[in-house]
C-alpha cells in the first residue's frame, strides 16, 4: 500500500530566503506551510497570491495551490481509506472499494482547472459597490493541476448503477460543517448521473504525488469545469439515487440568490470566464521602459478564444499573446508588452472570450453570496 510521502515541505528557495513562518498557518487548520507572500490566509482558507504564478509553469505547484476547507484538513489514512458506493440507484448492496483496489482500475491523467465559485468574489465590493458574504478572494482561488486516478463512471459501473439513476453524491470525510450554531453535516453536494459519469476522475495524484494532506489525500472527486465545490476533497462514500438529491451546498450555499435572479435561486454548476494579471495591484513600473506582463484566462465554458488588454483603464484595447493553447478545462498563459509614457498612477484590464463565445462583461450581476464575479477586473499600478 503507497504510503503517504510525509509533511510536504516547502521549495528550498522560499526556505533560503527565509520567507518561512511556519506560525502562519496556525489556526487556519491547513497541514501544509502558507508562506506570507505566497499566500492570503483568510480563516480556513488559503488563497495563492496571483502575481507569484508569473514564476510557475502551465500547472500550479502543489505547495501554492489555493485551499479552500470548510473545517480542518484531516490526515487520512490510504491504508484505512475506503469508498463506499451506496443508495437506490444501485442494482444491489452497497459495495467497498479500497485505495488499492482504487488504484488497479485504469488511469486517467487530465490538466484541468480547480476554483472556488467565489474566486473574485471582493471585487463585488471593491469595483461595483455590491454588499455580499464570504471569503473576500482576489483572482487566487484557482490553479490548474495534472490530476490523475479512476474514472468515477468505472466506479459507479462496478457498484452496479442502474440506467434509472439520476443524481450522485460524493460526501467528505472531514468534520461536519458548523455555522452560527446549525450543525449542516459534512460536505457532500449532488450532481447528475450524466455529469458522474462523463468526466468525473477520482483522483489520488495531483501533479505527479500522492495528493496533499490539504487537497484530499487518499482521493477527491475532479469534476472538470464545474464550480470547486463539485470536487469533493477526502471522499468517504458516494450516494448513487433514482430521484434527486438536494444538500445545504445546492439549497443554501453556491446558489445564486438576489433580484437578478430567480425566487428560489438559481443552481451553479459551470464556471464562468476569468481573468487575472500575475502582478500585484500597486506594482511600480517605470516610465518609458518596456514591459513585458503576463497573465492567464480560464473559462469553465470550454476553452479560451482570445484575450484583449487595455493598459489605458480601458479607452484602447489590443489582442494579448497566447502562449498556450485553450484548450478543454485549463487555462491560457498570456503577455502583452507595454511601454508606459506618463507617470501617475493607470489600469490595467483583460478581458477574455471563450470558445463558447462567452466574454468577461464590464459588469457582474450581483448575488448575495458573491459568486461567478465575471467581469473584467481592473488592476491598479502606478507608472513612476
Ligand atoms: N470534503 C470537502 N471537499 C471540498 C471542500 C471541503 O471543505 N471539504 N471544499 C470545496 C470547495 S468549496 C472548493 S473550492 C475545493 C477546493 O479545493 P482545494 O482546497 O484542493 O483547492 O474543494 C471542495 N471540496
Ligand atoms: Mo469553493
Amino acid at each position: 500500500m503507497p504510503a503517504h510521502p510525509g509533511p510536504q515541505r516547502p521549495d528550498d528557495s522560499a526556505r533560503r530566503r527565509g520567507r518561512l513562518r511556519p506560525a502562519a498557518a496556525a489556526g487556519s487548520g491547513i497541514h501544509k506551510p502558507l508562506p506570507p507572500g505566497l499566500f492570503n490566509i483568510r480563516g480556513t482558507n488559503a488563497e495563492t497570491v496571483p502575481a507569484t504564478l508569473r514564476h510557475t509553469g502551465y500547472h500550479t505547484p502543489n505547495d501554492r495551490f489555493f485551499v479552500r476547507n470548510h473545517t480542518t484538513t484531516p490526515r487520512l489514512s490510504a491504508a484505512n481509506w475506503h469508498l463506499t458506493v451506496w443508495g437506490d440507484g444501485l442494482r444491489g448492496a452497497p459495495v467497498r472499494f479500497s485505495y488499492a483496489q482504487l488504484l488497479a482500475l485504469p488511469a486517467v491523467t487530465r490538466a484541468a482547472c480547480l476554483e472556488c465559485a467565489g474566486n473574485g468574489r471582493s471585487y463585488f465590493t471593491s469595483q461595483q459597490g455590491d454588499d455580499v458574504t464570504g471569503t473576500p478572494w482576489t483572482l487566487g482561488a484557482v490553479g490548474a493541476a495534472r490530476w490523475r486516478g479512476a474514472r468515477l463512471a468505472d466506479v459507479l459501473r462496478l457498484a452496479g448503477i442502474r440506467p434509472e439513476a439520476v443524481d450522485v453524491m460524493p460526501r467528505g470525510l472531514d468534520d461536519p460543517y458548523v455555522d452560527d450554531g446549525v450543525d449542516y453535516g459534512r460536505v457532500r453536494r449532488p450532481m447528475p448521473a450524466a455529469k458522474a459519469l462523463d468526466d468525473v476522475i477520482l483522483a489520488y495524484e495531483m501533479n505527479g504525488e500522492p495528493l496533499p494532506y490539504d487537497h484530499g489525500y487518499p482521493v477527491r472527486v475532479i469534476a472538470p469545469s464545474w464550480v470547486g465545490v463539485a470536487s469533493t476533497k477526502w471522499v468517504g462514500d458516494i450516494e448513487v439515487s433514482d430521484r434527486p438529491l438536494s444538500s445545504p451546498w445546492t439549497t443554501e450555499f453556491y446558489r445564486l440568490f438576489g433580484p437578478d435572479h430567480p425566487p428560489g435561486g438559481a443552481p451553479m454548476t459551470v464556471l464562468p470566464v476569468r481573468s487575472a494579471w500575475e502582478l500585484d495591484a500597486g506594482t511600480a513600473l517605470s516610465a518609458r521602459v518596456t514591459h513585458r506582463l503576463t497573465g492567464r484566462s480560464w473559462s469553465g465554458g470550454g476553452g479560451v478564444a482570445r484575450v484583449d488588454v487595455s493598459t489605458d483603464g480601458g479607452v484602447r484595447w489590443s489582442a494579448a499573446r497566447l502562449l498556450d493553447e485553450g484548450c478543454g478545462d485549463g487555462w491560457v498563459r498570456w503577455e502583452t508588452e507595454w511601454r508606459p509614457g506618463a507617470k501617475g498612477p493607470a489600469e490595467l484590464l483583460a478581458r477574455a472570450t471563450d470558445t463558447a463565445g462567452r466574454t468577461q462583461p464590464d459588469r457582474s450581476v450581483p448575488n448575495t453570496q458573491g459568486y461567478f464575479f465575471d467581469a473584467v477586473v481592473r488592476c491598479p499600478v502606478t507608472v513612476v
